[in-house]
């Protein structure tokens, strides 16, 4: 039978009202600067940066603790060249037979195509995996809850993380990415969840002119 165990809550902090509504807006004013980019430069970063960012990542709340994810740092420019060739071509099927005009239409603001440089360009790509269940040595599933929001959530943490660091990423997601299970070699119960693309951005990189949605666009406060 399995037991609860609590312990006091060591780490939270409170911080004076003023303080609080400044610490609420420096993090917004952070991470407003956050930019999806798709220039990246191959200048290396420190593995121990990626790392931590994962640590981070892996503190995402999540169903009953199960903790859902598994993430795959590749910085070996062979096995990145091997995932940029499997994903232009799932990509050029995209583009040319299995996008709807409606969704090319809606992806023609980001200038995106079948043609992924930035594959082997950036040092890191982290691919993260969603697993439905746990597998135990005796070939048990145990299943796992809320998948999808715990993994999106990791997620969420990881490109904050990464940007708060210094880093810029990009949400990339070939579909379908089940050559990231073969290449990667994740048992195939897992699903890749999403490619993320990490490193410096290029000296140049330019970025597409958009804004996001204001607060009253957003939220409602009833
Ligand atoms: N996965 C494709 C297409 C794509 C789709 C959406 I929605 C985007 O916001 C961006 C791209 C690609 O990576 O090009």
């Amino acid at each position: 039978m399995t037991t609860s165990h609590f312990i006091p809550l060591a780490h939270y902090r409170e911080y004076p009202v003023e303080e609080m509504e400044q610490r609420a807006a420096a993090f917004y004013d952070e991470i407003r600067r956050r930019r999806t980019v798709r220039e990246f430069s191959d200048r290396p970063v420190s593995r121990a940066v990626i790392e931590d960012c994962l640590r981070a990542a892996g503190t995402a709340p999540n169903g009953a603790n199960q903790q859902p994810w598994h993430f795959v740092a590749v910085s070996d420019p062979e096995m990145k060249h091997r995932i940029r060739l499997a994903a232009e071509a799932e990509e050029r099927e995209f583009y040319t037979r299995r996008a709807p005009d409606e969704w090319k239409e809606a992806l023609v603001p980001f200038g995106t195509n079948e043609h992924k440089p930035y594959l082997d360009i950036a040092p890191y790509l982290i691919a993260i995996f969603a697993q439905p269940y746990a597998l135990t040595a005796a070939g048990e599933r145990i299943k796992h809850y809320y998948v999808p929001e715990s993994v999106g959530i990791a997620t969420g943490f990881l490109i904050a993380a990464l940007h708060h660091a210094g880093l810029a990423t990009l949400t990339h997601t070939p579909s379908p990415m089940g050559f990231l299970n073969e290449l990667l070699h994740r048992p195939a119960h897992e699903r890749p969840f999403l490619l993320l693309v990490a490193g410096y951005p290029a000296a140049d990189a330019k970025v597409p002119d958009i804004t996001k949605k204001p607060l009253d666009e957003i939220a409602t406060f009833v």
